[in-house]
C-alpha cells in the first residue's frame, strides 16, 4: 500500500552554476556554466537554467556548449568551495532531521517521521529547508516529497528549479502510469533501449507485462522493475553508508569485441572517475584499483591491485588479467577503486 508522505527529496539546483552567480553579481542573468575549457576539451559540469534554453547540459563537451550559445560564460570549477556550501545545506537539513542519507553534494534523502517541528508535516518542513537555503545560503533548492525514495527523487525534478512536489498516496498510480521508464533506478541507457525495442515507453506500458516475463527477460532486476513501475519502493533511507569503493560502470549497446576495444575505453572510464571522486564530499584515500569484466553470456570476473592512485597502466593490467579469464566479447566494463577501512 502507498503511505503517506516522509520522505523529502532535496536537490540543489543547478547547484555548482548557483553558487557562482551568488558570488559574482556581474553574472546575473547570463548564460554561464562551470567546467573544462573548451579548448582544452574540457566538458560542462553544470550550467545556469539560463544556459539550459540553449541546450547545454552536464557532461557535454565545452567546445559543443560554446557552439549552441557563443556567449557562455565558462567558470572553472572551485570544488573547495562547493563543498563548504555543500557542509553549510546539510547543516540545515540537520535542524529537522537525522536521518539523512546523502547522495552527492547538493542531494539527499531525509526520512522526517518523528520530526517534532510542524508536527512532522513533510510538506511543511520541506518549504521551512528550502526558505533556510534560500535566506542563509542565497541559492535555490527543489524538494520532492512522497512515501518513498523512488517517488520522492523522481519529484523533486517536477517543479525544479526552486519548487517542491508532493505525492499523495492517492495520486500514485496516476504519477507512475505516465513515467518515461528511463527515470527508474537501475534504468541506464540500454535498459531503457531494450524495453524501448518492447514498446515499453512508460511504467504504464510496463504495468501490462507479467512478472514472470519481467523476471525472463531481465533476471532478478525483473522484479524490481515489476515493483517500481507501480511506485513500489521499500528501500529505507541509509544514514552515513561506510563506503567501502566507488566506481563507474558502462554497459555497452555493442560489445567491445576483444582486449583492445576495452583498453581503448579504460581512459574514458578513469576520467568519470575522476570526476566521481572529486563530487564527494570528502575525497577519499585510495587503497586498490579494480577492475570489472561482465562478458557477454553475463558471467563477470573482477581483478583488483593494491595502489593509492588512478594509474591507467595498473589499470590496463588489471583489464587484460580479467579479460583472459574469459576471452568473450564484453558487454560491460568497470573502473573503481576500494577505500581502506575506516580507522576508529
Ligand atoms: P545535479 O544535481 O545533477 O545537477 P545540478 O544541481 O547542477 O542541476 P539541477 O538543477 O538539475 O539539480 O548535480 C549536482 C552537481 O554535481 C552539479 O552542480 C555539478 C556536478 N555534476 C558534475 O560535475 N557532472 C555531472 O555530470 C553532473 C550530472 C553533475
Ligand atoms: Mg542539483
Amino acid at each position: 500500500m502507498a503511505t503517506e508522505p516522509y520522505i523529502i527529496h532535496c536537490d540543489c539546483d543547478s547547484f555548482y552554476a548557483s553558487i557562482e552567480e551568488r558570488d559574482n553579481a556581474a553574472l546575473a542573468g547570463k548564460p554561464i556554466a562551470v567546467g573544462g575549457l573548451p579548448e582544452q576539451r574540457g566538458v560542462i559540469a553544470t550550467c545556469n537554467y539560463v544556459a539550459r534554453k540553449f541546450g547545454i547540459h552536464s557532461a557535454m563537451p565545452s567546445a559543443t556548449a560554446r557552439r549552441r550559445c557563443a556567449n557562455l560564460i565558462i567558470i572553472r570549477p572551485d570544488m573547495e568551495k562547493y563543498r563548504r556550501v555543500s557542509r553549510q545545506v546539510h547543516e540545515i537539513f540537520r535542524r529537522y532531521t537525522l536521518t539523512i542519507e546523502p547522495l552527492s553534494l547538493d542531494e539527499a534523502y531525509l526520512d522526517v517521521r518523528g520530526c517534532a517541528d510542524f508536527g512532522g508535516d513533510a510538506i511543511r518542513i520541506a518549504e521551512a529547508i528550502r526558505a533556510a537555503v534560500r535566506n542563509e545560503i542565497d541559492i535555490t533548492i527543489s524538494a520532492g516529497i512522497a512515501g518513498n525514495k523512488l517517488l520522492a527523487k523522481i519529484a523533486s525534478d517536477w517543479n525544479k528549479p526552486d519548487g517542491q512536489f508532493v505525492v499523495k498516496p492517492e495520486q500514485v498510480a496516476d504519477f507512475i502510469a505516465r513515467l518515461p521508464v528511463s527515470h527508474l533506478h537501475g534504468v541506464g541507457k540500454v535498459t531503457a533501449a531494450k524495453l524501448r525495442r518492447l514498446n515499453m515507453e512508460t511504467c504504464g506500458d510496463l504495468q501490462k507485462m507479467a512478472r514472470e516475463e519481467l523476471r525472463e527477460r531481465f533476471g532478478r532486476f525483473g522484479q524490481r522493475l515489476y515493483e517500481q513501475c507501480r511506485g513500489i519502493d521499500n528501500r529505507p533511507v541509509q544514514v552515513s553508508r561506510v563506503r567501502k569503493s566507488v566506481s563507474v560502470e558502462t554497459t555497452y549497446a555493442k560489445d567491445l569485441p576483444d582486449l583492445q576495444a576495452c583498453l581503448d575505453e579504460l581512459p574514458g572510464l578513469i576520467e568519470q572517475l575522476q570526476r566521481r571522486l572529486e563530487r564527494m564530499s570528502k575525497p577519499p584515500r585510495i587503497n586498490k584499483q579494480v577492475v570489472k569484466i561482465k562478458f557477454h553470456d553475463f558471467s563477470q570476473t573482477t581483478a583488483e591491485m593494491l595502489s593509492t592512485s588512478l594509474d591507467l597502466e595498473n589499470y590496463s593490467r588489471l583489464c587484460e588479467t580479467g579479460f583472459r579469464r574469459g576471452g568473450k566479447p564484453v558487454r560491460l566494463l568497470g573502473v573503481g577503486v576500494r577505500l581502506p577501512e575506516p580507522e576508529n
